[in-house]
């Protein structure tokens, strides 16, 4: 990575000139920095017209919303191309395509989606597109199936979980997710009048043993190439249409870890519905939240099933009833998943705009005490909540 140095908007456009595959590159002009995540530089690369044509991104040598005092690899950017050009096999209509990654530069270029919008800011407007959980269930059926043992040989398998190994990143998830919400750690992040809550995250020893499990299932279960980090702020949709970005968590992991992640987003809107729309608005927002979890779910099963049995390749893994009772399994990891995704969302490190956008500090208060509550209830329960009707009927019972 000798050669690496932060683009200024004047490189991301030469960048987007030279690899951006256009037939008249020189009609791109101008570059604005975009980027709100947490982590990289995003550019826009404009023609002449004002109209964006591409996008540019480069991951920066350390946590962008921490600083450089939080040092990351640069390598995160081959993980990210390379996990986003997999999963673009698998399922092109719901992933963005890259079209070019220079390794020595951390950066990439892919298509420009300015005519769709991030879903978590059109779930926080309470704007609904009827397509887009039915899509990303089919999304991570096709990207997961076609990454799994049911679909590789064996030896593909071991080569494609040795190049997509990802220890970095994997470690801000294991601490993120699983250890600092319960101990005391100054990356935590919640109001003082929350101090009773967190306190009792941490002394909680059901929960603790219930996220050890958890933990250890995401350090250990290499079933299929996961997203890593498939929260609605890494969703494009438009009418009809809906793309997944932001792969740079990727790695092979347990598929109800990206289940469990993409549920605990619509859940975490759930909570935060109240103190961002109407009384009536968000009362079919929440209903909306809870179909939209149910037609994910159905959504990604059937497909599974459906790959499962056309395309398994093993013998032993296609004899008859194996591939639902992997889903099984899958389906009770997901739902602890989603469980640690809600609460490290609430007093961890990074939060959600569905919750901390809301203006009302009390109202704030209320919704973060709800995501806690449900989440430590899915933790918990996960073993006995057996379906996703049987989910929906906690959700309801925890308000
Ligand atoms: C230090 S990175 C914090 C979070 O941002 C990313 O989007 C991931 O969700 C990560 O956990
Ligand atoms: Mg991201």
């Amino acid at each position: 990575m000798s050669h690496y140095y932060t683009f200024t908007a004047d490189d991301a456009v030469a960048f987007a000139r030279q690899f951006g595959g256009l037939a008249d590159p020189s009609g791109l002009v101008a570059a604005r920095e975009v980027g709100d995540g947490n982590l990289n530089l995003v550019f826009k690369i404009f023609d002449e017209s004002g109209v964006s044509r591409l996008v540019v991104k480069q991951a920066l040598p350390y946590v962008r919303c921490v600083g450089e005092s939080w040092p990351l690899t640069l390598d995160r950017a081959r993980l990210e191309a390379q996990t986003l050009i997999e999963h673009h096999r698998h399922s092109p209509a719901h992933t963005v395509k890259i079209r070019h990654f220079e390794p020595a530069l951390a950066a990439m270029v892919m298509d420009d989606l300015s005519d769709h919008r991030i879903w978590r800011g059109e779930l926080i407007a309470g704007r609904h597109y009827p397509r887009a959980a039915a899509q990303l269930g089919r999304y991570l059926a096709d990207a997961l199936f076609h990454t799994s043992d049911f679909f590789l040989h064996p030896h593909e398998k071991k080569r494609q979980v040795a190049a997509f190994t990802n220890p970095e990143m994997c470690e801000i998830t294991e601490d993120l997710f699983f250890t600092d919400p319960y101990q005391e750690q100054e990356r935590n992040s919640y109001p003082p009048q929350l101090e009773a809550d967190a306190a009792a995250l941490r002394d909680d020893l059901p929960l603790h043993q219930a996220v050890a499990g958890l933990k250890h299932r995401f350090l250990s279960g290499a079933e299929a190439l996961l997203h890593g980090d498939i929260h609605s702020g890494s969703i494009f949709v438009a009418e009809g249409s809906l793309k997944a970005i932001d792969a740079e968590f990727g790695y092979y992991g347990p598929v109800g870890f990206d289940i469990g992640t993409a549920i605990g987003n619509l859940l975490l809107n759930y909570c935060g519905a109240p103190g961002q729309l109407g009384l009536r608005e968000a009362a079919a927002a929440r209903e909306q939240r809870l179909v939209d979890i149910q037609t994910l779910w159905h959504t990604f099963q059937t497909q599974f099933l459906s790959l499962a049995h056309e395309k398994t390749r093993d013998a032993a893994l296609a004899v008859p009833g194996y591939a639902a009772l992997f889903l099984a399994s899958v389906w009770r990891d997901a739902v602890g998943f989603c469980g640690t995704e809600l609460i490290r969302r609430s007093v961890g490190l990074s939060h959600v705009a569905d919750i901390d956008t809301i203006a009302d500090e009390e109202m704030r208060h209320a919704c973060l005490r709800h995501a806690i509550a449900l989440g430590r209830a899915l933790v918990v329960l996960a073993p006995r909540i057996d379906s996703v009707e049987a989910l929906i009927a906690r959700v309801r019972q925890y308000g």
